[in-house]
């Protein structure tokens, strides 16, 4: 036991999972913050899938509610605190952009604020995104690249970003931001690109489905697996000095070919499923995303270590097995 305590917001979400099942291993006593549904049951899903839903604690509480994060850093007097919840879906950010602001961006300032005035001595992790460089700069992205954030969602994540830094440096916090690039796994959220793209398959070859609508498979990601990228988030909290660090493969890949790798493991033949629909597209793109994580890996060795082509693979196995019961 390290006799540590981690507070986790977004501990329902795929990387809130992941991170409470590293930082369990590593003896951390983990609580996470859980929004009321009026799904009863529904929300703690992930932990069961990975059988730790009685592992954790959990508090109600709203990124939204100082007042629920209030009594929640006060009860828990936590060591390490992640702020992992947002409105993370893109496409949703257009349609909600008020409510991404709220959530994904001050909602960060919300928790910050109780760290400052509860918890001064903890170690707080924001997680910021590669989306906040948007329309790209430069051919690589470093810590060092200029921001052009592309969406509401890019957005809401570059005002916590320089929140973040802001409370670092005048309130002499010891807060990090982890840049993560997209990372994927069995546990993402069936909206996001990868998780459809497995999902559809494995409903394809099983006769549940017979198309898959995309729409621009043309864009490149750097794409990760989560359970890598959760121990970037533990390693950077295990640093003297608070800093930001961009977490990434170094390998970027278009969607049309994540397809291929897809639709490859299951014997298929893409082209007869595929379908371009233009109502998917966005109303801005960020085309390409490119990350160099080498300040991490000097820093604390931090390397990627999943594949593309294994963990496309893992999540296809997967949905194949979520699916067949129905068969
Ligand atoms: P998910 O969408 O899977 O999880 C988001 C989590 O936030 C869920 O647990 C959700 O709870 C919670 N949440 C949303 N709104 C609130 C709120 N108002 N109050 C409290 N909790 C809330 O995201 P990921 O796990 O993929 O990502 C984790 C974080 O990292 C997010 O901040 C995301 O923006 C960021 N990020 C993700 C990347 C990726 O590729 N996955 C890359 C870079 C950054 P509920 O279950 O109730 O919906
Ligand atoms: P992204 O991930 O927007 O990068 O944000 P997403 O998987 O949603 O999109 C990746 C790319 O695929 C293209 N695309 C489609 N996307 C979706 N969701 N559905 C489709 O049908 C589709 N067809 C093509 C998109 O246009 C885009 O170019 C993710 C989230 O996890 C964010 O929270 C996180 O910050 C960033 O990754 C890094």
């Amino acid at each position: 036991m390290t006799g540590k305590r981690a507070l986790i917001t977004g501990i329902t979400g795929q990387d809130g999972a992941y991170l409470a099942q590293l930082l369990l291993g590593k003896g951390y006593e983990v609580h996470g913050v859980v929004r009321r549904s009026s799904h009863a049951g529904v929300f703690d899903h992930r932990l069961k899938w990975l059988g730790i839903e009685n592992d954790v604690e959990l508090h109600d509480g709203n990124l939204l509610d100082l007042s629920s994060l209030a009594r929640i850093v006060q009860l828990v007097q936590p060591d390490e605190v992640y702020n992992l919840a947002a409105q993370s879906f893109v496409t949703a950010s257009w349609q909600q952009p008020i409510l991404t602001g709220q959530i994904t961006g001050l909602g960060a300032v919300n928790l910050l604020e109780c760290v400052r005035t509860l918890k001064p001595d903890a170690r707080y992790y924001q997680a910021s995104s590669s989306e906040m460089f948007g329309l790209i700069q430069e051919q690589v992205q470093s810590e060092a690249t200029p921001f052009y954030p592309r969406s509401p969602y890019g957005v809401a994540k570059l005002y916590a970003h320089w929140m973040t830094i802001n409370y670092r440096e005048s309130f002499k916090l010891h807060a990090s931001n982890g840049i993560l690039f997209n990372h994927e796994s069995p546990l993402r959220g069936v909206e996001f690109v990868t998780r459809k793209v497995t999902d559809g398959v494995a409903r394809i070859k099983l006769g549940l489905a017979s198309e898959l609508r995309l729409g621009n498979i043309d864009a490149k990601r750097d794409w990760g697996h989560a359970k890598d990228y959760v121990r970037a988030m533990w390693m950077m909290l295990q640093q003297e000095t608070p800093d930001d660090f961009v977490i990434a493969t170094g390998r970027t890949t278009t969607v049309r070919d994540m397809c291929e790798i897809a639709f490859r493991h299951v014997g298929l033949d893409s082209a007869a499923h595929l379908i371009i629909d233009e109502k998917l597209f966005r109303p801005a793109e960020v085309e390409v995303l490119l990350g160099n994580p080498a300040k991490a890996e000097k820093a604390f060795g931090w390397k990627a270590e999943i594949s593309l082509e294994e963990m496309i693979r893992e999540m296809v196995d997967a949905d194949l097995a979520r699916l067949k019961p129905r068969v």
